[in-house]
């Protein structure tokens, strides 16, 4: 299937958005994509809200209606005093706007495309509108679409409200210098629990195009000091990433390797034949997955495979699994894919290993983020993503940490480096936590910890040691 983009061009959007306050508009159904019928459009865009139908045409017209209520095919007369019907073209500098006649329904909920009264979309599941004489509206058919009623195409959008800042932000981050540099220390000085370790191997999953190459390389150039690109990233149907891979990171160009492996998996899809599939998962988290091995969407790995790992150490094993889930994207989890979600969690589960999510993409999704990165934790938007998040894959609101990867920029930022190393500082936490349950589980390892935390200990209070300290 073809990538579902939004067909209006700049000005259109310029001139679509100026109806609403502060509001992103999310493509939801796209006629040419998903189908001119009836029954396509209300597969996607029934009980979604507030929404704004587009439908193109030849002579240029862009046109629509918006409706602050649900599609829910009740066959019910619908009121809604928001309602309005517009129209768009590259000649007239204001859109049109005809508004709901007082005390007339908006439009009537029923299993036919979008029924306005005066326009009804996808008339006879055809690439078509039909215009009527209407009680609710009065459409002048030469303003609205220049009496052309083929459609060219045909989208639906949410229109999500963006609101405005929170007065305090729901998490207090310090964007300064010293933060980042006390980060920087914390994850540098990080050394597990158990004698033998020396790394936290942290596996990243998530669906195609989520962001989880680009998280490596921006990690890895947080610490290298200037952009890196060593993972493949960008866009494509199917996931870009066919590979498993482990990268260490080194601070600055011929520095010593942080403590932490960072994995990269190919993206996952919603069906079930598409994409990583779990088994691979599980054969990850084991240790027994080789770096470079090539994935197959066909089969999972096979023991006699050459990628296969037979006999693991801990070092091999996944310590903490962190979800990467694009921001713009949290709404259209699908009920498959949040399914996979589920799958690979109970495994996680199973095998103690802690698990956290990183929101990619606050920039794309919020405006006033890509203001100012520094509010992200102050937008209403980012805020409600996360909690709805949260609900979906049912985790503590505390596993949700926002992050923006680098991809157009050329120099690195001291505020973006702050929340991946947030990120980082957590995913250490957390393989701690995977640790100390390895630690209970063998009682020999237990008495090997206690000699490595007093010697930890000794190493802490040295003032020698600080001198070493890389910042
Ligand atoms: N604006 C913005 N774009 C991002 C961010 N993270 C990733 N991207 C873009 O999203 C696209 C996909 O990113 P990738 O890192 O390749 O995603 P992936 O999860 O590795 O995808 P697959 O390997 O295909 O499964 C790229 O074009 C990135 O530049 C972000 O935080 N902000
Ligand atoms: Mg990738």
């Amino acid at each position: 299937m073809s990538a579902v983009t939004s067909s209006l061009s700049t000005d259109q959007q310029k001139k679509l958005l100026s109806f609403f306050g502060h509001v992103r508009l999310h493509l939801l159904y796209k006629a040419s994509i998903h189908g001119f019928t009836a029954a396509a459009f209300h597969a996607r865009c029934d009980k979604q809200g507030p929404t704004v139908t587009v439908a193109y045409n030849a002579a240029g017209f862009l046109f629509g209606g918006y409706t602050s209520k649900d599609y829910a095919q009740s066959k019910q007369a619908v009121h809604d005093a928001a309602a309005f019907l517009y129209s768009i073209s590259a000649e007239r500098e204001k859109p049109l706007r005809v508004e709901c006649v007082q005390g007339q329904p908006a439009f009537i909920d029923e299993s036919t495309g979008p029924h306005f009264g005066a326009l009804v979309f996808l008339h006879g599941d055809q690439p078509a509108a039909q215009n009527n004489p209407s009680t609710s509206f009065n459409v002048e058919a030469a303003e609205m679409h220049g009496y052309d009623l083929v459609l060219t195409e045909f989208e639906l959008y949410r229109v999500e409200d963006l609101g405005d800042l929170l007065p305090k932000p729901w998490r207090n981050i310090q964007w300064t210098s010293e933060k980042r540099k006390q980060l920087m220390t914390t994850i540098l000085r990080y050394k597990p629990d158990i004698k033998t370790m020396n790394h936290a191997r942290v596996l990243l999953v998530g669906a195609v195009g989520a962001g989880k190459s680009s998280l490596f390389n921006s990690i890895n150039s947080a610490f290298r000091g200037n952009m890196t690109c060593q993972a493949m990233a960008g866009t494509a149907e199917t996931s870009l990433t066919s590979q498993f891979r482990t990268y260490t990171i080194k601070v600055g160009k011929s520095g010593g390797a942080i403590p932490l492996v960072l994995c990269d998996t190919m993206g996952l899809e919603e069906n079930a034949d598409a994409g990583l599939n779990i088994d691979d998962i599980v054969s990850i988290f084991k240790g027994h997955i080789k770096d470079r091995y090539q994935f197959s969407t066909s089969s999972p790995i096979l023991e006699d495979a050459p990628g296969y790992r037979k006999h693991v150490t801990l070092n091999d094993k996944i310590h903490c699994v962190a979800y990467v889930v694009d921001t713009c994207k949290v709404s259209l989890l699908s009920p498959k894919m949040l399914d996979k979600f589920a799958a690979i969690r109970k495994k996680a589960n199973q095998l103690g290993i802690p698990q956290l999510i990183l929101m990619t993409k606050v920039d794309e999704a919020c405006p006033l983020v890509a203001e100012d990165l520094k509010n992200v934790y102050r937008s209403v938007y980012i805020q409600q993503k996360a909690r709805q998040l949260s609900e979906s894959l049912g985790v503590p609101l505390s596993f949700v940490l926002p992050v923006k990867n680098y991809c157009e920029e050329l120099e690195l930022d001291q505020n973006t480096n702050i929340l991946l190393f947030m990120a980082l500082e957590q995913m250490l936490n957390y393989a701690d936590n995977f640790f100390e349950n390895q630690v209970a589980d063998d009682p020999e390892d237990k008495i090997q910890q206690e000699q490595h935390r007093s010697n930890d200990h000794l190493r802490r209070v040295s003032p020698k040691h600080d001198e070493h300290e890389v910042v």
